[in-house]
């Protein structure tokens, strides 16, 4: 693969993030942050986040806040009244409700598993940081909407269209119940008016869900019965609901998968970057480890003999369910070559596969396997 940078792709860059970005695509814009970029922030700041479109807005290839004046989010489906329109800028006067939450999009660790094509995300496809906007439960209760209880799913859609003719226009459909619980139409992010890149002026934010369910440029959101059978929610975006070998052909159906939907658990040794060169001795070693926010982490485990023993780290628990928790521990390594490996475990006794291609699917999604960092030791 031909490695781009932010200069290469010249007005395709949105100005304002940082320089040292990985261009994975110009076009839809696809942007990793390095390793160096996230050691030691504990939200990512703004300029530093990953971007990922599956289809781009170019009017929202901005950092800056886009206007809010005049956008309108359409509510449709099995409700009463079956259809109203919202203002998003009535949002601005509503009662906030904020989230540290990660995101992530489900393709991040990509390149961690055998022969699968697609965006070769490594682990640059993560950030941690401050959404806040208006819980849509507190929308539908000011406006007087009942939602019938047959709905099952609640479908977003963008502003945006789909890049091509011969392509399907992105949309995605997430269980009704936690969209009731905890989805917000978000308005800001790490405290400032939402960036176009990011969403701008309104996107749907439900923490612990993957990234791709974060739906940007928000237009309209459906009350249904079923999912949406649209190509990136039936199709892409999913993994099957039993083991494939690797390599495997699978067709997706509804009924034979499920929706990328729940953040899985990881942890990423951040410091030493990758194919680092530190001195011997005591070497400090520090990341960041997350889940979907459904039970707290109990330890992040840290080994320098590929596995054989595994010592734990110290971090903080953040006051956020969905936030990233920061560890780190020192070690003692002889020169060599080494590699660290970072292994989280949860209160739900969930941890992480020391094999992550035990979870191969066709699409690479959801790697959740123990992050390995090779370093040289002089
Ligand atoms: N409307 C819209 N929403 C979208 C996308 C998109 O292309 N269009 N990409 C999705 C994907 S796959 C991811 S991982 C996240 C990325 O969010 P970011 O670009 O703010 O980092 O947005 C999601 N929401
Ligand atoms: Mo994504």
């Amino acid at each position: 693969m031909v490695e781009l940078t932010t200069q290469d792709i010249g007005d395709l860059w949105v100005e304002g993030k940082h320089p040292d970005l990985e261009v994975l695509s110009p076009q839809p814009l696809v942007a990793a942050t390095p390793i160096a970029l996230m050691a030691g922030q504990r939200i990512t700041t703004t300029d530093r986040i990953f971007i990922r479109n599956i289809q781009d807005f170019p009017e929202a290839h901005t950092v800056a806040a886009r206007p809010i004046e005049g956008w309108e989010i359409e509510l449709v489906g099995l409700m009463t009244p079956s259809r109203i329109v919202i203002q998003a800028e009535e949002l601005l006067d509503m009662e906030q409700v904020e989230y540290e939450m990660v995101l992530q999009c489900s393709g991040n660790g990509r390149a961690m598993y055998p022969s699968i094509p697609g965006t070769p995300w490594n682990q640059g496809g993560v950030a941690n940081v401050v959404f806040s906007g208006v819980p849509l439960s507190a929308v539908l209760e000011k406006h007087g909407v009942i939602i019938d209880p047959q709905v099952r799913y609640v479908t977003a859609e963008g502003r945006e269209g789909a890049m091509g003719p011969e392509l399907s226009d992105l949309e995605h459909s997430l269980p009704v119940a936690d969209v009731l619980a905890t989805s917000i139409i978000a308005l800001r992010l790490n405290g400032e008016p939402l960036p176009g890149i990011h969403g701008g002026p309104v996107r749907l934010i439900t923490p612990g869900f993957f990234g791709t369910m974060q739906l940007k440029w928000l237009a309209r959101l459906r009350f249904e019965v079923s999912e949406s059978t649209c190509f990136y929610h039936a199709v892409e975006y999913r993994v099957p609901l039993s083991p494939v070998k690797p390599g495997d052909d699978f067709e997706f159906t509804l009924d034979n998968s499920r929706p990328t939907w729940l953040i899985k658990l990881m942890s990423y040794v951040l410091e030493p970057a990758p194919h680092a060169t530190v001195a011997r001795g005591t070497v400090t070693v520090s990341g960041v480890a997350y889940n979907d926010g459904m039970a707290r982490l109990e330890a992040v485990l840290v080994s320098v003999d590929r596995g054989e023993t595994w010592q734990p780290t110290q971090f903080d628990t953040p006051d956020s369910p969905y936030a990233w928790y920061l560890w780190s521990t020192q070690v003692q390594l002889d020169p060599g070559e080494h590699e660290i490996w970072a292994r989280a475990i949860d209160y739900l006794g969930r941890s992480q596969p020391l094999d992550g291609s035990v979870n191969w699917n066709p699409n690479g999604y959801e790697w959740t396997g123990v992050f390995k960092t090779p370093i040289t030791v002089s």
